[in-house]
């Protein structure tokens, strides 16, 4: 398999609002030594020429990490970087489509929030899913709350990995403890974490206490 279980236990997506003392390239670099596992490259206003090449930069350290890398809805942008993969949602192009334009052996990711979706995606040729929001967050502006109870079925009803997003902390984590998920997406409690380090470290532990079984 492209992505197990494993791959996406502590899965971090990039947001540069955070970006302070420490560059962008600084705090991946930072995430990726302290143990994140999977890293998406989301940045939603940002030029494609500026974002082609902070990806490039962006995937270097990824693949020193030896950790997979992906972009965030632009297909196109995951071939021309050399991205590992892209993570499309359901606002984007169907996962059949993008599936082709990438090839068999780069990684699909794709969001979904109902069982049908997330039935759809995996038939399409998705590696891995996003379920959520979990819980609420302000990071992303248009999504809902959905719940555990979805969150299980989606796990239960397709073999491919789940990982679950949306205002995950490392006290929410433990909520997460019966929803048969493989891991969980970060972006804040990763990103504005003034000790991106530790922030890492306590999210892993709790993965591993709570839901990671392997
Ligand atoms: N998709 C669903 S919620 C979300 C995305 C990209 C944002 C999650 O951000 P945070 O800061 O981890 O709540
Ligand atoms: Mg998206």
């Amino acid at each position: 398999m492209k992505v197990s279980g494993r791959d996406l236990k502590l899965y971090a997506v990039t947001d540069r609002k955070w970006v302070g003392e420490q560059s962008l390239e600084e705090q991946i670099e930072e995430a990726l030594a302290a143990g994140v596992t999977f890293l998406q490259l989301r940045e939603k206003h940002m030029e494609k020429d500026e974002l082609l090449e902070k990806a490039k930069r962006i995937g270097e350290i990824a693949k020193r990490h030896q950790v997979p890398f992906l972009i965030d809805d632009d297909v196109e942008m995951a071939i021309a970087c050399g991205a590992d993969g892209v993570h499309i949602g359901q606002k984007d192009m169907p996962p059949k489509r993008a599936r082709e334009l990438l090839g068999e052996d780069k990684i699909l990711g794709v969001t979904a929030r109902t069982l049908e979706q997330a039935k759809s995606a995996w038939e399409q040729g998705a590696d891995y899913l996003g379920v959520g929001a979990a819980f609420p967050t302000s990071t992303k502006d248009d999504t809902e709350v959905i719940t555990k109870e979805t969150i299980r079925e989606i796990c239960e009803a397709v073999p491919i990995p789940v990982v679950v997003i949306g205002g995950i902390t490392k006290e929410k984590i433990k909520e997460l403890r019966n929803c048969k998920a493989a891991g969980v997406a970060v972006v804040s409690a990763i990103f504005a974490s003034e000790d991106i380090t530790g922030a890492v470290k306590s999210l892993k532990k709790e993965v591993e206490e709570n839901l990671w079984a392997d």
